[in-house]
C-alpha cells in the first residue's frame, strides 16, 4: 500500500472516516469544489432541492465555459440562473468570457495541499499545481457545497518517476499520450497516478496541468505533481504567494507499482480516431492530408503553449486548404497575447480566433468536412464528438499541431525546420479579476433567475424489491457517456431532463427502429424496469451525471457490465441505479435486447452478500440463471434502496 506518497498525505490531512486500505471507502473533506455551466445547472439545482442555504466549503467557483453558443434563449437562461443562484448561496461566480473552468481555476484559485472537487472531469488539472483535484457527478459536488465529506476508493498509487527532460518540439502533451499508450483507457479504476523524480522540475505548472488534465482518459480517479520551486514561482507570477507549500514524497515512499518515462525519449505522438489510447507516432503519419486544426481545451490552451504557437506562426502563413481555429484557454492568456502583439501574429497567419471557452471540444461549432482529418490539442475524440458522424479526430500537442497547420500534412515539428521557440517561465502574469464576482457570503435576499426552460430535478421512486427488467439496449466495450448523453447541438438541454432524454443513446438509433428513449419509454408505461448492458469499460470520459439522470427519467433501474468507470458508477448511485457486474464473463454473449432479468428480493440480496442472483428469460420463454456481482458499500445500498440521493436528504 502506497505509503509516503502526497496522496496519501493529502488524504491524511483532510480524512473524516473509513478504512484505509486500497478499495475501501474512505470519506475526506473538500476544501474547494467547482462548476461548469452544462453540470452546474443541475448541481445547483439539486442543491436548491437540498435546501441548503450556503455553501460551506472554503470556496466554490461556478463557472460558465461551455454553453456559450447562445443559439435560443436555453444558454444565456441556464448562466443567468448560475449567477443569481451563486449569489444567494455564496459561490464565487467566474463569467462567459473569463475562461475554461481548469485554466482559470489553476490561474487564479488553485493552492497545493487543498482537495478539490469538480462537476467535470478534468477536475485533475489541479493536480499539477499539487491539489488533490477530482472529477465527480453534479450531485457529489452539491452535497461537498453542503459540507458532507466526499467518498471515494481509498486509492492505490501509480507512481510515474520522470527522468531528464523534453527535448525541442516534444511537449507535455506527449507525455500523456505515452502514459496512455501504456495504461490506457480502461482497468485503471480506483488508482491516482502520482508523478515523481527529477524530472519533474524540469517541467513548469501549466506543463504539468496538460498531463494532470489529460490523465483523466486514463480512468483514474485523479492525477498529481508534488509542489515545488516551479509551483512556487507559478503562483508568484499569479501574485498569490501565500497560497505555496511544499509537498512531496517521502524518500522511501512506497507505491503500488512503478513507470519509468525518460523525458528525452519522448516523441511527438497522437492518439487516432476514436479514443485517446489509439497512440502512433507522427513520424508514422508524416504526410497525410489534414483539413483542419485546432488549437485550444482546458488541456492545451496556457500562455505557454499559445505563445509557443504564435511564435512559430510569426511571419508564416496557414495554406488556403486548410483551416486554423485558435480558442485560448482564459481571458488572462487572451489579454496578455494581445497586449505583447502576439495576438496579432497568430490572426496575420491566417488562424480563426475562437471565444475562451470549451467550443469545438464539445462540439460547439467548427466540425470538420465529411472524410477529412481534423487535428485538435484537446483530449477527447470519442467518435462523433466533433459533430461529424465517422469523424477522424487526431490528438496532439501545440507543437505537432501548428506545425501541420503550417503544411497542410501530418508534420514531425522536429522537421519543420522551424527553431524551437522556447518560452521563458511568465514573471508576473496579467491580473484582471473584474469577470469573477468574489463571494462574500451567502445572501438569501437574492432573487434567482428561473427563466422557463429551467427545469427540477427529476424524482425518483423507491428501488422495488422485485425488479421485472427489460434490456432495453445492449452495447460493447468502452461505451462513454457522450455515447450515453451527447452533447454537441444537445447540450443546451442539460437543464431540462424530459427533452435531454429524448435523445440517450442517439448514435444507436437506427433508421425505421424506436429510440432507446421510445424503447424505454414502452418499457417504464408497461410498469417493468429499464436494463442497460454494457461490456468493458462502460461510461468512459465525462462526469455528465445526466447519463445517469435520463436512463432514471426513462424507467431504468439497472445497469449490468464487466466494468463500470468511476465516475458513472456513482453517479449511477446516485440517482438509485443499481450498477451490477456480470460473475461470468461469458454471460454476456448469452443476452440479448428485449430479454427479461428478473431480480427477486433485490433488497434482501444486496446486502450483506456481493452476489445477486437473477433470472433471464428470452422472448421464447427459454430462461437461464444469471449471477451478478455488485461492489456496494452499506451507504450505496442504503441511497440506491431511497430511489437515489435526493430522496436520503
Ligand atoms: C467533457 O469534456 O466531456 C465535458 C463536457 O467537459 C464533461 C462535462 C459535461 O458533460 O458537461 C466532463 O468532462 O465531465
Ligand atoms: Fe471543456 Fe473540453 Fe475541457 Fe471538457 S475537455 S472541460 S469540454 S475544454
Amino acid at each position: 500500500m502506497a505509503k509516503g506518497t502526497v496522496v496519501q498525505k493529502i488524504i491524511d490531512r483532510h480524512y473524516v472516516g473509513g478504512e484505509k486500505v486500497p478499495g475501501s471507502p474512505v470519506s475526506i473533506r473538500i476544501d474547494q469544489t467547482l462548476t461548469q455551466d452544462a453540470t452546474g445547472t443541475m448541481a445547483y439545482l439539486e442543491l436548491e432541492a437540498m435546501r441548503v442555504p450556503a455553501v460551506k466549503t472554503e470556496l466554490s467557483v461556478s463557472y460558465v465555459d461551455h454553453n456559450m453558443m447562445q443559439n435560443g434563449p436555453e444558454n444565456r437562461n441556464d448562466h443567468l440562473y448560475l449567477q443569481s443562484v451563486a449569489a444567494a448561496k455564496g459561490v464565487t461566480f467566474s463569467a462567459p468570457g473569463n475562461g475554461i473552468c481548469h485554466q482559470v481555476h489553476l490561474e487564479r484559485f488553485g493552492a497545493p495541499g487543498k482537495t478539490l472537487l469538480g462537476s467535470d472531469s478534468h477536475t485533475p488539472t489541479g493536480g499539477g499545481i499539487g491539489m488533490m483535484a477530482i472529477g465527480a457527478g453534479g450531485l457529489d459536488v452539491a452535497l461537498a457545497m453542503a459540507g458532507k465529506p466526499f467518498r471515494l476508493a481509498y486509492p492505490k498509487v501509480i507512481g510515474v518517476k520522470l527522468t531528464g527532460r523534453l527535448a525541442p518540439w516534444c511537449a507535455a502533451k506527449d507525455v500523456i499520450l505515452h502514459l496512455l499508450s501504456i495504461l490506457t483507457t480502461k482497468g485503471n479504476v480506483g488508482c491516482v497516478v502520482e508523478y515523481f523524480g527529477p524530472g519533474v522540475a524540469s517541467l513548469s505548472v501549466p506543463q504539468r496541468a496538460t498531463i494532470t488534465n489529460m490523465g483523466a482518459e486514463l480512468g483514474v480517479t485523479t492525477s498529481i505533481f508534488p509542489s515545488d520551486e516551479a509551483t512556487k514561482r507559478f503562483l508568484e507570477a499569479q501574485g498569490r504567494a501565500e497560497c505555496y507549500q511544499e509537498l512531496s514524497a517521502d524518500a522511501d515512499a512506497e507505491y503500488d507499482r512503478v513507470i519509468e518515462i525518460e523525458l528525452d525519449r519522448i516523441v511527438p505522438l497522437a492518439a487516432c480516431p476514436s479514443s485517446p489510447d489509439q497512440i502512433k507516432p507522427i513520424s508514422e503519419l508524416a504526410g497525410r492530408k489534414v483539413g483542419q486544426v485546432i488549437i485550444g481545451s482546458c488541456t492545451n490552451s496556457s500562455y505557454r503553449d499559445l505563445a509557443m504557437v504564435a511564435q512559430t506562426l510569426k511571419g508564416r502563413r496557414v495554406p488556403p486548404q486548410v483551416t486554423l481555429a485558435i480558442a485560448p484557454g482564459s481571458r488572462q492568456v487572451l489579454e496578455m497575447l494581445s497586449r505583447n502583439g502576439m495576438l496579432a501574429d497568430i490572426i496575420a497567419a491566417g488562424a480563426r480566433i475562437l471565444e475562451t471557452g470549451c467550443g469545438p471540444c464539445i462540439g460547439q461549432g467548427q466540425s470538420p468536412a465529411q472524410d477529412t482529418i481534423t487535428v485538435r490539442t484537446f483530449n477527447r475524440n470519442f467518435a462523433g464528438r466533433t459533430g461529424t458522424k465517422g469523424d477522424q479526430a487526431y490528438l496532439v500537442s501545440p507543437e505537432t499541431a501548428v506545425a501541420a497547420a503550417l503544411t497542410g500534412v501530418f508534420t514531425d515539428p522536429r522537421t519543420l525546420g522551424v527553431a524551437y521557440p522556447e518560452i521563458a517561465e511568465v514573471d508576473h502574469f496579467l491580473i484582471n479579476d473584474n469577470m469573477i464576482t468574489r463571494a462574500a457570503g451567502a445572501d438569501p435576499s437574492v432573487e434567482i433567475i428561473r427563466k422557463p426552460t429551467i427545469g427540477e430535478p427529476p424524482v425518483n421512486g423507491p428501488l422495488p424489491d422485485r425488479i421485472d427488467g427489460t434490456v432495453v439496449i445492449k452495447v460493447g466495450d468502452k461505451i462513454t457517456t457522450d455515447h450515453i448523453m451527447p452533447a454537441g447541438i444537445h447540450l443546451k438541454l442539460r437543464s431540462n431532463i424530459p427533452a435531454y432524454a429524448k435523445v440517450a443513446f442517439e448514435c444507436f438509433t437506427e433508421p425505421g427502429r424506436p429510440s432507446f428513449a421510445e424503447r424505454a419509454a414502452a418499457v417504464r408505461d408497461a410498469g417493468r424496469c429499464g436494463v442497460i448492458v454494457g461490456r468493458d469499460s462502460y461510461g468512459q470520459g465525462s462526469s455528465r451525471e445526466h447519463a445517469a439522470i435520463c436512463p432514471m427519467y426513462l424507467g431504468v433501474k439497472a445497469v449490468i457490465a464487466l466494468a463500470i468507470e468511476r465516475i458513472h458508477s456513482a453517479n449511477l448511485v446516485n440517482f438509485g441505479i443499481l450498477p451490477l457486474f456480470f460473475a461470468n464473463a461469458g454471460d454476456y454473449d448469452r443476452i440479448d435486447e428485449g430479454d427479461s432479468v428478473i431480480l427477486e428480493n433485490t433488497h434482501q440480496q444486496l446486502a450483506p452478500e456481493k452476489t445477486v442472483m437473477a433470472r433471464v428469460v428470452k422472448p421464447n420463454g427459454e430462461e437461464w440463471p444469471l449471477e451478478l456481482k455488485h461492489r456496494l458499500s452499506a451507504e450505496d445500498i442504503r441511497i440506491i434502496l431511497a430511489g437515489g440521493m435526493l430522496n436520503c436528504q
